[in-house]
Formats: structure tokens, sequence, C-alpha cells
């Protein structure tokens, strides 16, 4: 092995993201060197590599980190695939004595931002530099183009971002559509890349735990929209399949409704008379961003129900064993249908593009707060610009959301601007259908449902918060504002006020 410094980057961590980004980086030209903490799996995979063309000229496995970090070009960039959390701090520990000052120390994996602004003020007190970079878009993206979120210091992104432009997803400069030719094998070169410089510190992991806090939302309403075609309309799944494909291709056209309809048309291996998706156990694990994102909200005071729900719909599928049984027990109204199906479904479609919209309007809302919070400057236009391509949200609603903070930088919430605006005034008619049909019948759609309170609360001049202020009041002699004061002038009584009232009944 060569002790020459000829490597442009290297990367740590070598399990299935962590070798798809070095195939990545290695189709685009670069010369990565790799290591990991258990030798054998760094072997295995320049073994393999070396099948490869052309990537196996350009992946070089270092067994010592010493040696590892002596292979990589100055400034060295050393990017961190590390099991989060304890694994990444411990792949720094053993990182920096090796590093010099100047160098950047990348960390790819899905950081808590909290962990990003802690790790960037160590790293930068001693000298080195650090960036927190969001990945998003599962293994294929990483292989062929992912969104890169990267926060952290501005400096080192000087150094990083041909690597991270060259390698990121493409979209069309002028549609904003990804250009995704996996099947093809080559690198796209093509295009605007789908990252851009976020912010210092944690910015580029918060957004990226947003984009994930969204698509839990996105994701429960798909699976909601599914469930009341299933129970309702008593649909068969390939005929839902048909469904979720007719929908790809209008507004609601998105990688996830795409794999939907892919799942639902699905046979099962096993046994091709059934489908897979009705063999798949109904409770759905989390690795814990969208549930970050929930406290995130909580934390800040921003009203994302939607967020919430998606994880509490997760939580309420794992009670599998005590849903089993409550079953038998809580009895609902039963299931009803009479009206026209394929109207119903354009109903539903209708429901799950206004829920979406809410959905987002939560997300950049709760990146509204944060960057006051943080200190960032986020740019949403720029965001929205970030997932179009490569991510697990990338949709071709994100071209609208650019265009709304391109028009309105200073833009209070997503629901104003006028396309969405429209778009809500236009489809919150079979959007409430949906909900009451789904109440009375029995079938939970939480997301939609509070998607649609959301909405409802948001636009209400006047909400029932002036009795429940009274109420604290009363009990806790917590004060309250007048309507006929200006505001910041607080008051109190001692209720009841002269006696307890006369309460005619
Ligand atoms: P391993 O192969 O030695 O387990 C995903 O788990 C990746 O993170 C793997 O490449 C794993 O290395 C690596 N990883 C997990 N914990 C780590 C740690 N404490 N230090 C370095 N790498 C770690």
């Amino acid at each position: 092995m060569s002790k020459e410094a000829s490597s442009d980057i290297g990367l740590i961590g070598l399990a299935v993201m962590g070798q798809n980004l070095v195939l990545n980086m290695a189709d685009h030209g670069y010369h990565v060197s790799v290591y990991n903490r258990t030798t054998t799996r760094m072997t295995a995979f320049v073994d393999r590599v070396q099948n490869e063309e052309p990537c196996s000229e350009r992946v070089h496995g270092y067994e010592s980190l010493e040696e590892f970090v002596a292979s990589i070009k100055r400034p060295r960039k050393v990017i961190l695939l590390v099991k989060t959390g304890r694994g990444t701090d411990a792949a720094i520990d053993s990182l920096l004595p090796h590093m010099e000052e100047g160098d950047i120390v990348i960390d790819g994996g899905n950081a808590h931002w909290m962990d990003t602004i802690r790790r960037e003020k160590d790293i930068r007190a001693r000298g080195l530099h650090f960036m927190g970079s969001g990945v998003s878009g599962g293994e294929l993206g990483a292989r062929f183009g992912p969104a890169l979120m990267p926060g952290g210091s501005d400096e080192a992104w000087t150094s990083l971002q041909p690597i991270w432009e060259a390698i990121a997803a493409k979209v069309d400069p002028d549609t904003g559509k990804p250009y995704e030719d996996y099947a093809a094998g080559k690198p796209i070169t093509e295009g605007t890349p789908c990252t851009a410089y976020l912010g210092p510190d944690g910015a580029g992991h918060y957004v990226k735990m947003v984009h994930n806090g969204i698509e839990y939302v996105d994701m429960q309403l798909i699976c909601e929209s599914y469930f009341l075609m299933k129970e309702l309309l008593s649909m068969q799944p390939d005929e839902i399949a048909a469904v979720f494909h007719d929908w790809n291709q209008g507004v609601l056209d998105s990688y996830l409704i795409e794999i939907t309809a892919d799942i639902l048309a699905q046979r099962d291996p096993r046994d091709a008379s059934r489908f897979l998706v009705d063999q798949v156990l109904d409770t759905a694990g989390q690795k814990g961003t969208g549930k970050w994102t929930s406290i995130s909200t909580l934390d800040l005071g921003i009203p994302a129900n939607a967020m919430a729900e998606a994880v509490f719909a997760r939580f309420l599928s794992a009670l599998k064993v005590e849903r089993v049984a409550a079953s038998q027990v809580l009895k609902g109204p039963g299931v009803e249908f009479s009206g026209d199906q394929q109207e119903f479904i354009d109903l539903i479609r209708q429901a799950l593009y206004s829920s979406k919209i809410c959905a987002y309007a939560q997300g950049f809302s709760l990146m509204t707060e944060a960057q006051q919070e943080f200190n960032w400057q986020l740019d949403f236009g720029t965001i929205a610009k970030v997932w179009r391509g490569g991510c697990i949200i990338r949709a071709r609603f994100l071209q609208k959301i650019t265009d709304a903070y391109d028009n309105d930088p200073e833009l209070a919430n997503l629901m104003l601007d006028p396309y969405f605006r429209d778009a809500l005034h236009d489809g919150q008619s079979a959007w409430r259908k949906v909900v009451a049909a789904a109440a009375e019948s029995g079938i939970a759609v939480p997301a939609f449902m509070s998607a649609l309170a959301y909405f409802d609360g948001y636009r209400s001049a006047v909400l029932p918060a002036n009795l429940l202020q009274a109420q604290r009041d009363y009990f806790g002699a917590h004060t309250y504002e007048r309507t006929d004061e200006e505001r910041g002038r607080f008051f109190h009584v001692d209720w009841p006020v002269d006696g307890r009232p006369e309460i005619e009944v």
C-alpha cells in the first residue's frame, strides 16, 4: 500500500450506505480511501470492488487509521458513516489524533442536531473543521445520487462542494424533475445538483431531520388513503396499485406514491395467488428521527400535529396484541359505503393532497422557528430545491414550494402562498367528506384528521382559548389579556366575581 497522499477523500464505516457512497464518489472520478473498524468488512468490500470498473482503481482500503489518514490529500476530508450516537463519537475520538489542523470531518449519519452543534464546537476548538451532512435517498440514493444536506464549517464547504455536487442527485434545471436512470448504472452528470450549504453547525442535520418528519406524515397519509380504499371501498391491492399509479401522473407525482403502487401490485413470492402486502404484519418500526422532529415541535411550541400523529400512528400500530384483543371488546359503527367508488377515490386523492400541503406547512413552520432558536438563516426555497431529487420525499410538488419561497421569502406559512391557498380551497370540500366518511365508518385516519384540524385552526381568527385562559385564571390565577385592552396587559379576577353566578337550567 502506498504511503503517498493521493486520495481525494476518505470514508469510515462500510455498511451499505457507506459502501454505496464510496462507489458513487469513485464513479465520478474521485479516489477514495476506505477504513472500517472491523477490517474484514473493509477487505470484503475492496475485493468486491476489484470487479467493478472504473471503481476498482479508485477505491483504496486501509487496515490502520494512521495509513488511511496519511493516504488522503490535504486538507483531508473524511466522511463518517458509522452508527449514530456513540459510534460517531468513538469514530471521531479515534480519528482526530491522526488528523491535522485544517482537516475536515464530515458526519453523514442521521445525527441529532444538538450532537452536531456540540461536535462542531469541539472540533473547531481543535483547529479542524466539522460538517454534519444529512444524506437521504436510502441505499440506491447513496449509490447513484442522494439529496445531501450539509451544515457546519462554511470554509470546509468550499472544499467539499465539488464532490458533494458531483455525487448528489440531479434534477432538470427547468422542470425540477429528477434525472433518474439508475438502471443504466452510469453516473448522472447533467442537471442541478440536489445539495446546498444550509448553514452553520447543526443546520444540515436539522433540515434532514425535518425531511424525515415530513416523510413520516407523507407515508402515513398514503397508508390512510390505501386503508380507506381497502376497508371502505373493499378494493384489492392490485386495484389500489392502479389508483396510485394513476395519481402519480398528476400533482401527487412522487417517489413514495410510485413505490406504493409497486408494493401493492407485488404478489407474494411464497404464493402468487395472493399479494405480499396482505402478508406483511401491520406493525411499523422506526429509528427515531420522526420522534426527534415531534419533540422539537413541542420544544419550540410549533403546532405540527400531523407530524406527531404520524409518530403516534406507528406507536399504535406496534400495539398489535392489544389491538387484536381490543377489537373483540370495543365496537365501532361498522363500515358502510354507498356512493360512487370512482368519485370517492377522487375525493381521497384531494384529501391526500390537501393534507400533504399541511404536513409541509408544518415542517417549514418548524424550521422557521428553529432558525431563530439556533441562529441559522435557512433558505427555504433552497431547501425545497435540494429535496426535489434523490431523497425519499422527492416530488413534483416541491417545485411549487420553491416557487412559493422565491415569490415571498418571508412567507409566514406555506398555506398562505396563492398556489397552495387555492389548492386547499379546491380540495377542502373533498377532504371534509373523506374525514367525515372515515369517522362515520370508524376507520382511523389520524393524519387526515389532524391535518384538517390544523387547517381549520390556523384559519380561525377566534379559537376557544378565551375560555381556556379563563379556566387557568380561575384555578391558578394565571391571568388573562382582554380583547378590549392592548396586548401585554394582564388581568386577574377572583373567580367567581361576587359569588357564584346563577345558572338557569
Ligand atoms: P463495524 O463493521 O466494525 O461494526 C454501521 O454500523 C457502521 O458503523 C459499520 O461500518 C460499523 O463498523 C461502524 N461502527 C459502529 N460503531 C462504531 C464505532 N464505535 N467506531 C467505529 N465504527 C463503528
